[in-house]
């Protein structure tokens, strides 16, 4: 079993001595592949643009949480995504900062600093306040544990609607109560045809008057046109945005300038090399052993 490793080359140089210590053979760019049928794993965020090069292909390796930038996977070929501790965590530090920055007003704070003025405003309790996470997955019950550790008063909402201790959870039909108890709302959804383009006019309208939105999940879920309007409407106060689309937004986009929206460059985590490749290499154990691959995806559910 070989692994065609297609990613940043200070990763490679991590990723090489762990797994020359597992024994398991690891090849840098497609360049230096003399026998494509010897790749059997392949490890990238861009994917090379013919798969079939590898006809003995068995699993292709995203480099991080989400698969959406995936292209269909050749006929026997499995896809999975990479498992990290690390990255649940840096996307649930960028939420629970992302909830205290607008629940704590920051952005009017930061307006007031540019124009010297120092002026209070009424101090908001997190105790009871409503945080509703949509996407109740690994980093979604992450932050949901942080948040209700702070006092928020925090609901689910996923596909299935499965239970998460200490959360109530809401499912796909319970949508209309859970965006109208979101005070705060966090999308951690993955990018699926049923959640491209789910937060628009008709959503926002569905939340409580001056709702706030975190969306660290993928920019293709969020209209932006909806979003300014419901902004401009005072439906909703304020937006933290850590993904966009297009990434980046356009120089000349409404979005950089609006002093509601703080916006992050996609940065609420980066997959750590070593973690990346301890979880490469559960891969390809696991491929040998006929166990089941960790972060197996479901490629008809699309995450
Ligand atoms: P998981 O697969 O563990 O969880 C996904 C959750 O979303 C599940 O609860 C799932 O429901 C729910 N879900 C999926 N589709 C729907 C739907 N149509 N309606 C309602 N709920 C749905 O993913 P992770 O928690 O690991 O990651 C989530 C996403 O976060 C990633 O896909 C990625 O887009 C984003 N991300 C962003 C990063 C960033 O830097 N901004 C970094 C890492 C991830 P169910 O439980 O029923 O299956
Ligand atoms: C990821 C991401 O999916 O960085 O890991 O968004």
């Amino acid at each position: 079993m070989a692994l065609l490793f297609l990613s940043m080359p200070e990763r490679a140089a991590v990723w090489q001595p762990l797994f020359e210590a597992a024994g398991v053979e690891m090849i840098v760019g497609e360049a230096a592949v003399t026998d494509p049928a010897a790749i059997t794993h392949l490890v990238c965020w861009v994917p090379p643009q013919d798969l079939r090069r590898y006809p003995n292909l068995q699993v292709v390796i995203s480099t991080g949480a989400g698969v959406d930038h995936m292209p269909p996977m050749p006929e026997g070929v499995q896809l999975a995504r990479t498992l990290a501790p690390g990255i649940e965590e840096m996307v649930r530090d960028w939420v629970v900062m992302a909830t205290l920055m607008l629940h704590r007003e920051m952005p009017i704070y930061l307006g007031q600093q540019r124009e010297g003025r120092w002026q209070n405003r009424p101090v908001p309790l997190a105790r009871g306040t409503r945080v509703g996470i949509m996407g109740m997955g690994r980093i979604g019950q992450l932050a949901a544990e942080t948040l209700r550790g702070m006092g928020f008063d925090v609901a689910g909402w996923s596909r299935s609607g499965r239970a998460v201790a200490g959360v109530e959870v809401f499912g796909a039909t319970g949508m209309e109560d859970f965006l109208a108890r979101s005070e705060i709302l966090i999308c951690l959804l993955p990018l699926t045809a049923e959640t491209r383009g789910l937060m628009d006019a008709s959503f926002f309208a569905k939340l409580p008057q001056g709702a706030k939105l975190v969306h660290a999940g993928r920019g293709a879920q969020l209209d932006m046109a909806a979003l300014k309007e419901a902004l401009d409407a005072g439906q909703l106060a304020s937006a933290m945005l850590d993904v966009t689309d297009p990434e980046p937004l356009p120089e000349d986009h409404w979005a950089w300038d609006d002093p509601r929206i703080v916006i992050t460059p996609h940065v609420a985590a980066s997959t750590d090399a070593r973690e990346g490749a301890q979880h490469a290499l559960a891969v390809v154990r696991a491929s040998r052993e006929g166990t089941e691959i960790p972060g197996l995806v479901d490629q008809t559910r699309g995450y």
